[in-house]
């Protein structure tokens, strides 16, 4: 069975009636550009096939009512303000409240969701719900929502009510990829780009490895980071630390004292210029070209922002010897998925040096598929 047909198929079973429709949002993978996105900087994610749909139909009377495939209950709310809906569907209510703090009149629905992202495994599965979410509330209510407000909309749903100081790039991959294309987003003017990467027409492959390990303290790990971030900028007296360019990185470094925060700076500054460099290299078709790019973006969330763990680090060490051209963990660190760019006739003796390498070091098997970009939030 499809997700959507399990989505459509639960709302049949929950509600006794048809949904009005069926709406689909993507998890995400970034090729590059991590923890950029709340320094104002670049990121390069790309939609993956997997999706949460949303079945969804108005009702007469007020309120929501929506239900999961990884729930036993429904959850029905009314108008609600941050943490009176609490677990997952505090990303729904999330949704509701945001939208109705902007100031529109949300529509009363049943909603049941089913999903096949990965939880856990840092490619976005709650900003996939959340899209999901407000794209059939918006469909069904007629809303006049433009698509390019919607992520921020989805993020103060996961900032404020949810409580998860994420930036923009997860909602802003599910609401606004589309197939065959990365999508370079500038997060501070929100502008966006549609990047080629048409990664069949040269035989290349992006091989998700998902390390399966488990995420530990993420969320205080993130806030720190974020934090130190914050406060560099304050330092330095910029804005965010987008403001810091490569060129001015060494001189910015000087006025530090900590350390510790000048690695942050220096994974920040850099990692905003490889973005940069990678989308050059993409306008211009040079995808391989790329690889080293990705690597060094690894090397640097290892060693200067340090939100690797050792499992992502041998996956990557270990699709490298393979003979992949670049990899790198994707998301917000702390285990999750790492991307390996690769011939896409090595996907198979790529996974198999990772298992072996997992397999020697008594680590579970890891978890591994090809990607290639897929469309954004949408109805089917
Ligand atoms: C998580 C966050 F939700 C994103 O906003 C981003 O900061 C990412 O980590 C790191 O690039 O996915």
């Amino acid at each position: 069975m499809t997700v959507a047909s399990s989505a459509a198929a639960a709302f049949h079973s929950t509600f006794g009636t048809e949904p009005a429709g069926l709406w689909a949002a993507p998890g995400r993978v970034n090729l590059i550009g991590e923890h950029t996105d709340y320094n104002d900087g670049f990121v390069l994610p790309f939609a993956l096939p997997q999706q949460v749909v949303a079945a969804a139909a108005g009702r007469d009377e007020p309120g929501w009512t929506i239900c999961s495939d990884f729930a036993e209950e429904p959850v029905t709310f009314g108008s609600s303000a941050p943490g009176d809906v609490e677990g997952w569907a505090a990303y729904a209510a999330g949704v509701v409240w945001a939208l109705e703090e902007a100031g529109f009149t949300v529509p009363p629905a049943r909603i049941t969701l089913a999903s096949d992202v990965p939880v856990g495994a840092g490619v976005s599965s709650s900003a996939a719900l959340e899209s999901a979410v407000l794209t059939a509330l918006a469909d069904l209510g007629g809303l006049d929502l433009p698509v390019a407000r919607r992520p921020a909309l989805a993020q103060r749903a996961e900032n404020v009510y949810v409580g998860a100081p994420t930036g923009i790039m997860d909602q802003s991959a599910s609401i606004r990829c589309e197939a065959g294309r990365a999508l370079f987003l500038d997060c501070r003017s929100l502008e966006v780009e549609q990047i080629p990467f048409d990664l069949a027409a040269e035989s290349l492959a992006v091989l998700i490895i998902n390390s399966n390990t488990p995420h530990q303290h993420v969320d205080g790990e993130y806030g720190a980071r974020r934090k130190s971030c914050e406060e560099a900028a304050r330092i330095l007296g910029v804005p965010a630390l987008r403001d810091v360019t490569a060129d001015g990185l060494e001189a910015a470094l000087g006025k530090l004292d900590d350390e510790v925060m000048r690695r942050r700076v220096r994974h920040i500054v850099t990692e905003n210029q490889r973005v940069l460099d990678t989308v050059a290299l993409l306008r211009s078709g040079r995808i391989r070209e790329i690889g080293p790019l990705m690597t060094a973006s690894h090397a640097s969330m290892r060693d200067d922002f340090e939100i690797t763990v050792d499992r992502v680090d041998v996956a990557v060490e270990a699709a490298l010897a393979a003979g992949a051209y670049g990899a790198r963990m994707t998301g917000g660190g702390f285990g999750g998925c790492v991307l390996a760019l690769i011939d896409a006739d090595r996907a198979e003796a790529t996974t198999a040096a990772v298992e072996q390498a997992y397999a020697e070091r008594s680590f579970t098997a890891p978890t591994t598929w090809s990607a290639i970009p897929g469309p954004g939030a949408r109805r089917l």
